[in-house]
């Protein structure tokens, strides 16, 4: 009866939705057609086919298109339940018709609404997230609910934008399908990673659809890549300041959409797991981060080596070329801290293994790196060859023994793919040609926890044979290089499920194994996006290319296989701003590019800028771009910037700390900062270091100018200390080759050191404060320093500083950490606008000071104070009045 009913009722007046963008996609798989899509009892009008109505479905949900009604509702201590059903199934298979709604008001700031199966149990997340009892006492949100059809509403109780309302589209839960919608309150927004995308998420005008399925394949716009991250910031417009923003994260690790549209509107399209998703007030997209962060947990501080800058190549191919590029930098005496190797290094491309003939010596020549005071990171991709002699290769044989490998569906047996080992470099580039790789493997289940003893063992066995720092974890979507397995996949609804994202190769199973093979803990099919589940060392280096909310906790991460290009180099800057979002603040892009050949200006212009990147490391496969090839000018302009960083590095490591201790990014778009200023909303070609050092990169080939943007404060500019002079408009700066744009924010004091040949040689080195005042002449700062390397951060110094009314005060406020001399040399203060008279430092007068008053920049220099031998030290300039 209800069926007949709802056949009639599709009727022209159901779909009368004369509003296109309020069209909501019912036949989101590609070529719809009418046929299709009356069958699901959907709306067909396609529209008058111009450009701009491209994306705008012709199949969309009739308003009263059957959905779920509240059935029951109680309070709960954590706050509501309700049972929600529907009375027949629409077009999915295995449809749940009987659901749980719990509303948990978590925090003052954070709403939490979990909908799943009231009688069976569904796959979730393995992510450890807060579990919380007792309902928040007050919220700064208002929730809700519709009872027929089921819908939630939640409003910023402030000034009552809405900022969730699912009521637009129908909530469909199947077994392998979930798909809700809601409204965004502006069509600006941050986030949904990983995704090749400008900062701004901008749907004005624009219907976009995400993929989100861990895949290897180089950056490219709309593509799914290497990571997930169902997490976004949504900026409020309303015609008010202060602009408040919320944010936005769907805990489900399923292969899905994500639909955004012009109404505005999102819609998550998963496979599978269940409705988990949390709702973050801010009111700041600060705050936004640091409540996201309470659920997926901070980042790891990394050690204080890892901030040096970085040098890796694919294809050393010999120890004599490593050797070269060794000896070539430091002939050209170019500071760094850590050589990488890749997979050319391995025997036969075998992880935990050397080459010893091509690599002759590698163990020696980590070993006399590092006692230079470099360090040296190798790389290890999870495909364990199957294929060795039995007897002959330890992480296979014991790996089987310990059944920790991803099983084939129903099975014992480990599932095989392909992937680089078993295959020497020649052999290879012959086979390549043929086969694309011979290389037959395994592949590690990091949810089954027996493989975390295999992997300590051969990982520390390896570490016994080369003393590496750090641990490079490639190829951990994972990447197949046959789709499936050895044998292809089953014809299981799992490999086959009725619905199946816009990835990549149109298939789950494209250049990774079948979403059949077993985990100890689920199928890969649920289990695929959660990348590699890292261990835990001595303040361990990670580097992982693939990552799921939370794995900042563990590992660094960088943007994968881009390209010498411009371009590239521009994308490297969203891609870094979103990552900082998503909790991996460590993170950085192949410097140079990874693929093509780069030149001499790209590699200038993006040495430069990776030294602001958070993670620095020069990579590639093309030509050598090591610094040390390029003309001695070139050298001479990258090696300024490698030192600018170092210098910067106290000021750097302080940021880590920030983050791991109180949720802050490192680094940040100006519309965090500046959001009052509309000007700001798109800007992704300048970025901030924490709240105070101003980046802007000159982006375009053969140009001396940059066009940047500075908002309405004081800055001045680095190192020189010259005061900008217009603010709140888009000027043109000099930005020759040989310079980047750099500019420090009045009000903060950078802690500074002088920097060295690595980070290792210059810790002990004097360190430098400078002072930019704000336009009250006032200036704040902090800096963290530790050993730099152990586990535990409890032995540290941490100094506090201000600036008030003409007198530095640097107040020690923790010095168990006393292994380093740390000396205060030079301090200079930007902005001082009155003659100075003298100097007076604790106290004493102190005559070593220059004052330049047409640049307004004061400079105390001959300081030699000890900065933890007293708690508060001061430093006071007397200015004529
Ligand atoms: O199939 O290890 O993104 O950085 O140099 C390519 C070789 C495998 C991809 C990584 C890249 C690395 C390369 N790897």
């Amino acid at each position: 009866m209800i069926v007949f009913l709802s056949i009639c009722f599709t009727s022209a007046q159901q779909c009368d939705q004369p509003e296109k963008n309020a069209r909501f996609n019912c036949h989101p798989e590609s070529s719809p057609s009418s046929e299709k899509c009356l069958a699901r009892r959907c709306c067909w009008q396609p529209m008058n086919s111009t450009l701009s109505d491209e994306n705008v479905p012709s199949c969309y949900y009739p308003r009263d298109f059957p959905t779920y009604r509240v059935i029951s509702s109680e309070p709960t201590s954590f706050g509501q339940r309700l049972i929600i059903m529907k009375p027949q199934s629409t077009y999915m298979p295995n449809e749940i018709l009987n659901l749980t709604v719990d509303l948990f008001y978590e925090t003052t700031q954070r709403f939490r609404l979990r909908i799943y199966d009231s009688t069976n149990k569904r796959y979730e997340v393995p992510l450890q997230v807060p579990v919380v009892q007792t309902k928040a006492n007050a919220t700064d949100y208002d929730v809700s609910i519709t009872q027929m059809p089921f819908a939630i509403l939640v409003k910023r109780r402030s000034t009552g934008v809405i900022i969730f309302d699912s009521s637009v589209s129908p909530l469909i839960y199947a077994d392998q399908f979930i798909r809700f919608s809601s409204v965004l309150s502006s069509p600006y927004l941050y986030g949904l990673g990983e995704h090749r995308q400008a900062l701004l998420i901008n749907v004005t005008n624009q219907w976009k659809t995400l993929p989100f399925w861990t895949r290897d394949t180089p950056p490219v716009e709309n593509n799914n890549l290497y990571g997930v991250h169902p997490f976004h910031i949504n900026v409020e417009r309303t015609n008010e300041t202060p602009v408040n923003f919320h944010g936005q994260f769907l805990l489900n690790s399923n292969a899905m959409d994500i639909d955004l549209q012009p109404l505005p509107a999102i819609t998550y399209l998963t496979t599978g797991g269940i409705i988990d998703l949390y709702l973050f007030t801010g009111p700041t997209a600060t705050d936004v981060i640091q409540q996201y962060w309470d659920v997926i947990g901070k980042p790891t501080l990394p050690p204080y080596w890892s901030l040096g800058f970085h040098l890796c190549r694919y294809d050393y191919h010999t120890i004599d070329n490593l050797r070269n590029v060794i000896k070539r930098m430091s002939d050209a005496q170019f500071p760094y801290d850590v050589q990488w190797t890749d997979i050319d290094a391995m025997s036969s491309h075998l992880d935990f293994t050397y080459d010893e003939v091509l690599f002759n010596g590698l163990p020696d020549l980590v070993r006399s790196l590092r006692s230079e005071g470099k360090h040296y990171v190798n790389i290890i991709d999870p495909g364990i060859s199957s294929t060795q002699p039995a007897g002959t290769y330890p992480p296979y044989d014991d790996g089987l023994r310990r059944e920790i490998f991803v099983k084939k569906f129903n099975s014992s047996d480990p599932i095989i793919g392909k992937v680089w080992p078993g295959t020497s470099y020649e052999i290879f580039t012959l086979l390549n040609a043929i086969f694309k790789s011979i290389g037959w493997t395994a592949f590690p289940d990091f949810t089954n926890e027996n493989s975390v003893e295999w992997w300590t063992n051969i990982a520390g066995t390896f570490h016994e044979t080369i003393p590496f720092d750090g641990i490079w974890l490639d190829m951990n979507e994972p990447s197949n290089f046959v789709d499936g397995s050895q044998q292809g996949c089953t014809n299981t609804t799992l490999d086959n499920p009725p619905f199946v994202p816009h990835v990549l190769g149109g298939k789950l199973s494209a250049s990774t194994v079948c979403p059949s093979a077993q985990h100890a803990l689920s199928s890969h099919y649920n289990l695929h996006n959660i990348a590699l589940k890292a261990i835990r060392g001595k303040r361990p280096f990670i580097l992982s290319r693939s990552s799921f909310a939370g794995s900042g906790q563990y590992t660094a991460h960088w943007t994968g296989d881009n390209k010498s290009t411009f371009k590239d180099m521009y994308f490297s800057i969203s891609a870094i701003l979103s990552f900082n979002m998503f909790g991996l603040t460590n993170v950085g892009a192949d410097i140079c590019g990874f693929g093509l050949d780069t030149t001499e200006e790209l590699c200038t212009r993006w040495m430069q800028l990776g030294a602001f990147y958070p993670f620095m490391r020069n990579h590639n496969a093309g030509k050598d771009q090591d610094p040390a090839v390029f003309s001695w000018t070139a050298q001479q302009i990258m090696k300024q910037a490698v030192l600018m960083r170092y210098s910067l590095t106290p000021f750097w490591y302080t940021l880590h700390y920030q983050a791991t201790v109180s949720s802050k990014t490192l680094i940040q778009p100006l519309h965090f900062e500046f959001s009052d200023d509309e000007n700001t909303l798109g800007i992704d070609q300048q970025f901030l270091l924490g709240r105070a050092i101003l980046v802007s990169p000159n982006l375009i080939s053969n140009t001396t100018t940059v066009n940047a943007y500075f908002p309405r404060d004081i800055w001045y500019q680095y190192p020189s200390g010259e005061k900008v002079e217009f603010v709140g408009v888009f000027a043109n700066l000099d930005a020759p080759l040989d310079k980047i744009n750099v500019h420090i924010r009045g009000g903060f004091i950078i802690p500074m050191q002088i920097p060295g040949d690595n980070l290792m040689l210059s810790r002990g080195n004097p360190f430098i404060l400078i002072v930019a005042l704000s336009s009250f002449k006032n200036a704040t700062g902090n800096l963290f320093w530790d050993d730099g390397d152990s586990i535990e951060t409890k032995i540290y110094n941490y100094f506090e500083f201000s600036s008030v009314e003409n007198t530095l005060t640097i107040n020690a406020t923790v010095t168990n950490y006393r292994d380093s001399p740390m000396r205060l040399e030079l301090v200079r203060i930007f902005g001082v606008n009155q003659s100075v008279t003298d100097v007076i430092v604790n106290g004493k007068e102190h005559i070593d000071f220059f004052h330049n008053i047409s640049d307004q920049v004061l400079v105390i220099y001959a300081l030699d104070l000890a900065m933890i031998e007293q708690t508060i030290q001061t430093i006071r300039w007397i200015t004529m009045k």
